[in-house]
């Protein structure tokens, strides 16, 4: 359906008391990273899938980064995963992200693909194969301090899968010991992100099951450990802006790893199954008064075309975000305080409802990106340059085909 023209769209908004001039401002500034394992080859545990032009090496992953950004204007960081884009010249990686006109986002250590970690690994039983996870951790305090990041990303596959299977307390210890000694030697400008999952692979108990457990730890190691909020981690139901409410209000809301799912990690395109509740979230944030957290993209995606998938999900990000701008605030407030139940609602409801469309195309054209990011990708020719450089040959992977 084609939306209202923007005029009439602005014009409508500021007869409702939108400041637009301040949403659009908003909009220009919001950042999202993309993650460069996000652009490699990915599947599930059953097959992993190879799609043409697919990146060979990182310097590749960011290339693909930067089209999005260019297409959408708001991508303009790129998240990365270790060893999955470890290089010998760290210099040389960081000066190819920023002349790609991007910044480097946050870098994510992998402590879930060694064989060593089968049983865990800062919660491992052997204090060697502990040791050995934490080095990993604090070799990508020294790759992200190389490369200018701010944040180590963490998630830990640690768990188990049967009842008795190990100690759950003495697993907290440990965890709790071997985050101290990274957090200890984390440069100022850097911030610790704790991520959690409720399962998988762990099926029994995971050691960073849920908000709460992260928070905790976060607590004890210090104001720079913050709480990072994937949506695919989640059981079915759970009130996530809510989470998002609470984490925010004790300052220790470090960031999103957006994707979708309809029944587990699914990474779908972020907004595809529940664009209602990825609203919500975007009002939880954008009813602080400081910047935003760390905004990241966490999708692999199976069978859609990767770089357009990654462009879907930033539009959907744009609009969400410009829904929550245009919420009546100070009626929201009052019929709040009134006890007005439904009105506030309502109040949701005429932000959520409104097609905010061509408000977001206006402010992407205004920062030299596209009006329409997918049609602009299908008719610009890129995903056939990278097919023809890259080529369509079987056996050249990338982020967790590697
Ligand atoms: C785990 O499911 C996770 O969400 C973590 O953030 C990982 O770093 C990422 O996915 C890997 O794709
Ligand atoms: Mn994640």
């Amino acid at each position: 359906m084609t939306p209202a023209p923007y005029d009439l769209l602005s014009s409508q908004l500021a007869d409702a008391g939108v400041d637009v001039a301040a949403v659009e401002n908003a909009l220009a500034e919001l950042t999202i990273e993309t993650p460069s394992w996000g652009y490699g080859d990915s599947g599930t545990r059953f097959a992993t899938f190879q799609q043409a032009g697919r990146p060979r090496d990182v310097f590749e992953r960011v290339d693909d980064a930067a089209e999005v950004h260019r297409l959408t204007g708001t991508a303009g960081s790129v998240a990365l995963h270790f060893p999955w884009d470890e290089v010998e010249d760290y210099d040389k990686l960081r000066e190819h992200i920023e002349a790609a006109g991007l910044a480097v986002g946050a870098v994510n250590p992998n402590l879930f693909q060694d064989a060593d970690y089968k049983l865990g690994s800062i919660t491992h039983p052997d204090a060697s194969i502990r040791s050995k996870a934490v080095a990993h951790l604090k070799e990508c305090v020294e790759i992200a301090t190389a490369l200018g990041s701010t944040a180590q990303s963490l998630w830990f596959a640690d768990g188990t899968n049967y009842a008795g299977q190990d100690d759950l307390r003495a697993r907290r210890r440990r965890l709790t010991e071997a985050l101290s000694d990274v957090y200890a030697i984390l440069p100022q400008e850097q911030e610790l992100l704790v991520e959690y999952k409720f399962f998988e692979p762990a099926f029994y108990a995971t050691d960073f099951a849920d908000w709460g457990s992260s928070l905790l730890v976060c607590q004890k190691l210090g104001e720079r450990a913050k709480v990072l909020v994937d949506l695919g981690h989640h059981a079915q139901g759970t009130n996530v802006e809510h989470i998002t409410a609470i984490l925010a209000d004790e300052n220790r809301l470090g960031g999103f790893h957006f994707n979708n799912r309809k029944y587990a990690d699914d990474d779908l395109i972020v907004g595809s199954v529940n664009p209602f509740e990825l609203f919500l979230i975007f009002c939880e944030l954008a009813a602080g008064e400081g910047p935003l957290p760390r905004l990241t993209i966490d999708q692999a995606h199976n069978v859609e075309a990767k770089v357009e998938a990654m462009v879907l999900s930033v539009v959907n990000l744009q609009e969400s975000y410009v829904k929550a701008l245009i919420v009546d605030r100070t009626a929201l407030a009052e019929a709040q305080q009134e006890g007005d139940v439904l009105r506030s609602h309502e109040l949701l409801l005429d932000a959520y409802k409104t097609d905010v469309r061509p408000l977001v195309a206006k402010v992407r054209e205004q920062a030299g990106a596209a009006a329409d990011p997918v049609q602009a990708l299908r008719d610009g020719g890129y995903v056939q340059k990278i097919t023809d450089e890259r080529g369509a040959a079987a056996g050249v992977a990338g982020g967790w085909g590697r």
